[in-house]
């Protein structure tokens, strides 16, 4: 997909394959899929059905995701007719530039919403639980970045270039039932950003050979877990260079020169929540929960992409050749997989890209002679971008 910055929206060259009978979707594929645009450095400009702008509202807007959000939106040129910046006490008053202007940031409180047609959340689960049904109550169409609402019955999970049609019937805000319009409207979850980049690559192959089993092994990097966390990793790094010994402040761990399981609760099964969170996710996001997953989840001493190593055990026959194939042309996929110069996805490749990078992908000779199909993947994604905030605007655009 490509734009410009006059407001016009153009198609993307590959939209997703019209999904099958087995994934139980029934949408406009193509019609999604234009809304689902790749920045691919330039300025991606998305066109509105909507009669007037809507007023956008970013909670949560010092933390890393949400600079994050406000570089997607410019980046996008989403319309808004106003913008509330909302963030705690403590940053209330202090000021950021939008677009060329300054905007003072407002404390967070019950009545933030009113006007409001959209507004993008990452401040917190317990933030989230609040003020997400105030913000939906007052109007607002909420995009939830958070854990909160993400297995809730009724709520939609969304990943545009995976399941759209979730969001069928869903307007923004004033199009809303009871707001003067006849949309679906509410909270929409955004996925944890383990799954939106391993969804994104995999689901293409999903659809056309049906994954009987996957198992996924992250890496994931600092900004995972926060500003906080990327800064502990700089000044750590800073501090063992410099022979002075680390200070584990956010983490248990020593986190510079090292890698440790994922820092999320331990649950009695043996796995951690981000790991069970990329398995009921998928299966919700899919709805499809007969597929066997499991995940290992490991940080690692990067700065801001996840990479992941997925192993695809399918129903059908699907040789790797035509695996290259559908990634080349799956939306919000870029391929690096160059064997001769053995290069692959890298977290800084992926960092501050749009795309999922994929590569690596190869049979598993494990299996060969077996009658089974199976392939390995190696992917990467930028976790602030397509984990968090891009998808969350993607989500937004949806609805225009
Ligand atoms: C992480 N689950 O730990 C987070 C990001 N959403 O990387």
């Amino acid at each position: 997909m490509g734009g410009n910055s006059k407001g016009t929206t153009t198609y993307p060259s590959a939209c997703p394959r019209p999904p099958t009978k087995r994934l139980g979707i029934g949408y406009n594929a193509r019609l999604d899929c234009a809304r689902v645009g790749r920045v691919e450095g330039k300025e991606t400009a998305v066109s509105s059905s909507r009669s007037s702008a809507p007023h956008v509202a970013v909670v949560g807007v010092t933390g890393a995701v949400g600079q994050e959000f406000l570089a997607v939106l410019e980046q996008r040129n989403f319309p808004f007719s106003n913008l509330k910046l909302l963030a705690s006490a403590r940053s209330a008053g202090k000021t950021q530039e939008f677009k060329g202007k300054t905007y003072k940031i407002e404390e967070l409180t019950e009545t933030s919403f009113k006007g409001v047609d959209v507004a993008l959340f990452s401040a917190g689960g317990s933030i989230s639980k609040k003020f997400g049904p105030i913000a939906s109550e007052a109007g607002a169409t909420v995009v939830d970045n958070s854990s909160a609402f993400r297995m809730t019955e009724n709520i939609p999970l969304v990943v545009p270039e995976v399941n759209p049609e979730a969001l069928k019937g869903w307007a923004i805000g004033r199009a809303a039932p009871g707001q003067g319009g006849g949309g679906k409207a509410g909270i929409i979850a955004n996925p944890n950003c383990s799954t939106i980049i391993m969804l994104v690559p995999v689901t293409p192959l999903h659809r056309v050979a049906h994954v009987k089993r996957m198992l996924v092994s992250t890496y994931q990097a600092a900004s995972g877990a926060g500003y906080a966390a990327m800064q502990e990793l700089e000044t750590q790094t800073r501090d063992v260079l410099a022979g002075r010994p680390a200070q584990p402040k956010i983490f248990k761990h020593q986190y510079a020169f090292n890698l440790f399981s994922h820092n999320s609760d331990m649950y009695p099964n043996g796995y951690n929540q981000e790991e069970m969170k990329m398995v009921n996710e998928a299966h919700k996001i899919w709805g499809d929960k007969s597929v066997h997953i499991a995940a290992t989840c490991v940080r690692v001493p990067v700065m801001r992409a996840h990479a992941e190593s997925i192993y695809l055990e399918f129903a059908e026959a699907l040789d790797e050749k035509k695996a290259r194939e559908l990634l080349g042309k799956a939306p919000g996929v870029t391929l690096i997989d160059d064997r001769e110069s053995n290069r692959f996805p890298t977290p800084l490749d992926a960092s501050h890209k749009d795309d999922i990078l994929v590569g690596r992908i190869r049979q598993d000779i494990s299996l060969n002679g077996s009658g089974q199909h199976g392939l390995a993947l190696f992917v990467c994604g930028d976790q602030l971008r397509k984990g968090a905030a891009l998808n969350a605007v993607q989500i937004a655009e949806l609805l225009l």
